[in-house]
C-alpha cells in the first residue's frame, strides 16, 4: 500500500518545513509514504527547502497557475507515482497532518472512497460571524446541489483512493474543493468525515481576499454544476416560473378580450405575456439541450474512466 501525500505550494518557505515535520514517518498499514510537493511557481526558496528536506517528488510549474491546476496535476501525478491512497494537505501548515492515519484509515478498512477533514468551522476563533455565516450557508447549498451531508465543504485535508482520484474529472479553475464533491457524489462514492482541530494561523488566506470572493467563486461553481450535473431540475424549474409568469396577462388578455369586446385594448398584457411565454420556451429547449450535453459528458466521462486505467495501468 503505498500513501503518496501533496502538498500544494505556492511560496511556503517559511512553513514548509513545520509540514514536513509532522507527516508521520511510519502508518501501520502503509508500506510506504512518499511526499509530492506541487510548486505553483514559488518565487521564494520552496523548492530549495523541500530538496534540503528530503522531499522524494517535486512538480514545478513554470509559472502560478492556481490551486485547482495546481491539484489536478498533482492528482495525476499521484496517480502516475502508483499511490493507492493520496492525501492533500496545505503548505501554510494549516491542517494537523498528524492526523493523516486517522485521515485515512476509512479507506483503508475499505469504508470509504473519499475522507474529508472537518475542521468544525462553527468553533474557529479567528473566523468572523459574517465568515461562519457564509461557511454554513455554502456548505448547506453545496449539501442540496451535490445531495451529501459534508458539514466542511471546502476543507482542503483530504483523502481519495486511487479508484475515487482516477473517477474525478474537475474543469473548474476554482473551487476544486467543491467541485469535487459534487463529482464525487455523482459518481456514487462514499464520502467519510473525520473532525480536526486546524493549527494556529501562521497567515493570511491568499486563496480567497475575502468572504465576498469566496462566495461569489464558490456559487459560480455550484451553479454550473447543477446546470452540469442537474440541467433539467434548473431549466424545467426556471421554465415552469417562466409559464406562469407569462400565462398571467396571456390570461388576463384572453379574459378581456372575450369579455369586454374591445378589440384593441389591453395589448400590453399580451405583448408581455408573449415575450415571457418566449422566455419560458427558450428555456425549456435549453434544458433539453443540456440534458443530451449531459448524456454525452457522462459517455465521454466513461470513456475517459477507460483511458486512465489503461494509461495508470489499474484496473477499477
Ligand atoms: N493562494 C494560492 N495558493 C496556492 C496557489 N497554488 C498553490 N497554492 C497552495 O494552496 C494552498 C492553499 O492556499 P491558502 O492561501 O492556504 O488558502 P486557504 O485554502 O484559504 O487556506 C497552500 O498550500 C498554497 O501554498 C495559488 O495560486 N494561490
Ligand atoms: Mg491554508
Amino acid at each position: 500500500m503505498k500513501l503518496v501525500i501533496m502538498i500544494p505550494c505556492l511560496n511556503e518557505e517559511p512553513t514548509l518545513p513545520l509540514v514536513l515535520k509532522t507527516i508521520p514517518k511510519k502508518i501501520s498499514g502503509i508500506d510506504s509514504i512518499e511526499i509530492l510537493v506541487v510548486d505553483d511557481g514559488s518565487t521564494d526558496k520552496t523548492v530549495e527547502v523541500a530538496q534540503k528536506l528530503g522531499v522524494k517528488h517535486i512538480l514545478s510549474h513554470t509559472k502560478n497557475q492556481g490551486l485547482s491546476r495546481s491539484f489536478r496535476h498533482g492528482l495525476n501525478q499521484a496517480l502516475e507515482l502508483g499511490a493507492d491512497i493520496i492525501v492533500l494537505t496545505e503548505g501554510d501548515n494549516q491542517y494537523p497532518q498528524e492526523r493523516i492515519p486517522d485521515l485515512i484509515q476509512p479507506i483503508l478498512s475499505g469504508k470509504a472512497d473519499v475522507v474529508i477533514g472537518d475542521r468544525q468551522t462553527q468553533t474557529i476563533e479567528h473566523f468572523s460571524p459574517t465568515k461562519k455565516f457564509l461557511q454554513k450557508f455554502g456548505t448547506w447549498v453545496l449539501n442540496v446541489a451535490a445531495s451529501t451531508n459534508v458539514p466542511d465543504a471546502i476543507s482542503g485535508f483530504r483523502a481519495y483512493s486511487r479508484k475515487a482520484a482516477m473517477q474525478l474529472n474537475p474543469v473548474a479553475d476554482y473551487s476544486w474543493a467543491t467541485e469535487t464533491t459534487i463529482q464525487a457524489s455523482h459518481k456514487r462514492q462514499a464520502i467519510a468525515i473525520i473532525p480536526i482541530t486546524t493549527n494556529p494561523k501562521l497567515r493570511e488566506s491568499r486563496q480567497f481576499k475575502s468572504s465576498w470572493q469566496h462566495t461569489r467563486r464558490s456559487s459560480i461553481t455550484i451553479v454550473r454544476a447543477f446546470i452540469m450535473y442537474r440541467p433539467y431540475t434548473v431549466f424545467l424549474s426556471l421554465g415552469s416560473l417562466l409559464l406562469i409568469i407569462g400565462a398571467t396577462p396571456f390570461v388576463r388578455y384572453l379574459i378581456l378580450a372575450l369579455t369586454h369586446n374591445h378589440p384593441g385594448q389591453h395589448l400590453q398584457s399580451l405583448i408581455v405575456g408573449a415575450v415571457v411565454l418566449v422566455a419560458s420556451f427558450i428555456a425549456f429547449t435549453l434544458g433539453i439541450i443540456a440534458d443530451l450535453i449531459r448524456i454525452n459528458r457522462s459517455l465521454i466521462e466513461d470513456t475517459l474512466e477507460l483511458v486512465k486505467q489503461d494509461y495508470f495501468n489499474t484496473k477499477l
